[in-house]
């Protein structure tokens, strides 16, 4: 079967565009630039990858937390623990899948320093989409490359 003309096609030449979703009173759709708003830092990081070994890369970007702060996430700011409820998804292109908790990356807890990376080695991810750097992780596999959507999702319990 041919393809219709009237469907939609992604655009190779567009910027990648980002989907912040879930539990946000302010979901956005971000690109690449977009990230350049945010306060920049860069992280010199090195991670195993069980099929090519380790590799070396400096990124460039915003914090992840100050990005999804700025969506308003459904929780109390005050109350410390209402925010112990909530994970962060992140979703690439491929459909390769990776959680956070919310913990983890707050500064009054994991205080991961977690970029959401608008450039990797001085090559700007506009056109790939963003990726998140994880400069504790010892292992590749949470660097999702292609970012598409981050989910802040907060129902996570109590079962009874
Ligand atoms: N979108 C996407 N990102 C991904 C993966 C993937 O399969 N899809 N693999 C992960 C794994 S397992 C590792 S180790 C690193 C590898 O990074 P590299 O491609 O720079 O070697 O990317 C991570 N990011
Ligand atoms: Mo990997």
């Amino acid at each position: 079967m041919g393809q219709s003309l009237t469907e939609p096609v992604a655009d190779a030449a567009a910027p990648a565009e980002l989907a912040l979703i879930g539990d946000l009173a302010r979901p956005a759709r971000l690109t690449v630039p977009d990230l350049l708003a945010w306060p920049q830092h860069e992280a010199r990081v090195s991670f195993e990858c069980a099929t090519s070994g380790v590799q070396h890369h400096r990124f460039a970007g915003p914090l992840l937390h100050d990005v999804l702060s700025a969506a308003h996430p459904a929780f109390d700011l005050a109350r410390r623990k209402d925010r112990l409820r909530f994970l962060i998804a992140v979703t690439g292109t491929d459909g390769h899948h990776a959680l956070l908790s919310w913990a983890e990356i707050d500064p009054d807890f994991g205080r991961a320093p977690v970029l959401l990376a608008a450039r990797v080695d001085d090559t700007p991810l506009d056109r790939s989409g963003p990726q998140p750097v994880l400069p504790q992780d010892r292992c590749g596999a949470r660097y999702v490359s292609g970012v598409t959507a981050i989910r802040v999702d907060g129902r996570y319990g109590p079962w009874t």
